[in-house]
């Protein structure tokens, strides 16, 4: 079980559609693969969506940082020195997507060599999540059209509206379009992506009072403390923390300053090692949880889904399991399928999933 090799491939696979929100836009999958192999020939994988405008990180950045920097302190350990392999790479400050894919990689492995997969070693609580589906920014009647399609193909009925223009009614329009259309028969909840400030976020909470939303997610910038305290008292939902809370420590400091009230995990910032103490953390403080997206393929999409069904708090909420549905292939040898609005485990051992090496070969940009 000695990790003998790390290697980090850096792929591209262009988007059908460009998804764009108030922080940015993506139009290609620029992500990378991670792959890690054993003195007993056990190999997992695990992918790193780089949030360049929000993180800092690069394709080419975790490309390089995994083969200079991170895969030397790894290589020798074993696959269950889990903790020495999170305390080492702690010891740098950022990169969390490289981080994670190298923590997740490992956690695949293990579980193929035990054969079971990764959602029954973490906790094993169910073997599917309700689905939540990301709606970027366009026309209102843009937004309804891709909700309907997704409630047609694959009955999903929980939407995570992008938000956080100006005006601020272009957005706001588009929520209200989505409840007119499809009544109570949808939930729905909002993401700034830190786009306004305090006030404006409360003005449009409050022409967005009758709309039902569940959540309120990073509507203004954290940095803005005591006017993100303010605008966190006088709502009436949860507010999520999504990019302000990279680490547990973040979390720790946003509970306890009322700077936001609820937690969103993304598998793709805190990989399956540090998403156990988020969890964990987040049920101490009785706060609600989402599994997020960090924009991931279906790969990184199997591993969110492995982590939320682990666990009843990770559960409970539809997960953002969908917007691999908007690039034009992936590198799985059998497609996530999604069905009555459900994300299934996939059923084989560690992740669950495998990499067709033709696919790879055809998207991978470093040969
Ligand atoms: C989200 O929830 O914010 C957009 C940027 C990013 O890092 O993740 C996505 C979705
Ligand atoms: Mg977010």
């Amino acid at each position: 079980m000695e990790i003998t090799q790390i290697e980090a491939i850096p792929f591209t696979i262009p988007y059908r559609k460009p998804l764009r929100f108030a922080s940015g836009e993506v139009h290609a999958a620029d992500h990378v693969l991670v792959r890690v192999r054993t003195s007993d020939g056990a190999v997992g994988v695990a992918e790193a969506p780089p949030r360049p405008f929000t993180y800092g990180e690069t394709q080419a950045g975790i490309v390089e940082v995994i083969r200079q920097i991170f895969a030397p302190q790894i290589i020798g350990l074993t696959l269950l020195q889990r903790e020495v392999v999170h305390a080492r790479l702690a010891g740098t400050v950022g990169n969390p997507a490289a981080k994670s894919a190298l923590d997740m990689a490992i956690w695949d492995a293990l579980g193929r060599s035990l054969g079971r997969s990764v959602s029954e070693l973490l906790g094993g609580y169910t073997d599917q999540m309700r689905v939540s589906h990301m709606l970027g920014f366009a026309e209102p009647a843009e937004v309804v059209a891709e909700a309907e399609q997704m409630r047609e193909l694959y009955g999903i009925e929980v939407f995570k509206v992008k938000i956080g223009r100006r005006p601020m009614s272009i957005d706001t329009a588009s929520v209200r379009a989505l409840r007119q259309h499809f009544g109570e028969s949808v939930e729905l909840y909002v993401d700034g992506n830190r786009g306004w400030t305090a006030s404006e976020s409360l003005r449009a909470m409050k022409e967005m009072a009758d709309l039902g939303l569940v959540f309120a997610e990073e509507l203004c910038p954290a940095d803005d403390v005591l006017g993100r305290r303010w605008l966190v008292s006088k709502l009436d939902i949860p507010f999520v923390a999504d990019e302000s809370v990279p680490t547990p420590a973040d979390i720790t400091r946003h509970m306890l300053s009322g700077t936001a009230t609820a937690v969103s995990v993304k598998t793709a910032r805190t990989g399956f090692t540090r998403s156990q103490r988020v969890h964990h953390l987040a049920e101490g403080l009785g706060v609600e949880m989402v599994m997020g997206n960090q924009i991931d393929g279906q790969l990184g999409t199997a591993c969110t889904v492995s982590f939320g069904s682990a666990y009843q708090l990770t559960s409970r909420r539809a997960g953002e399991l969908s917007n691999f549905l908007d690039m034009s292939d992936d590198l799985l040898m059998e497609p996530l399928q999604i069905r009555d609005g459900v994300l299934p485990v996939p059923s084989g051992p560690g992740i669950g999933v495998e990499i067709d090496p033709e696919k790879l070969n055809r998207y991978r940009i470093d040969c």
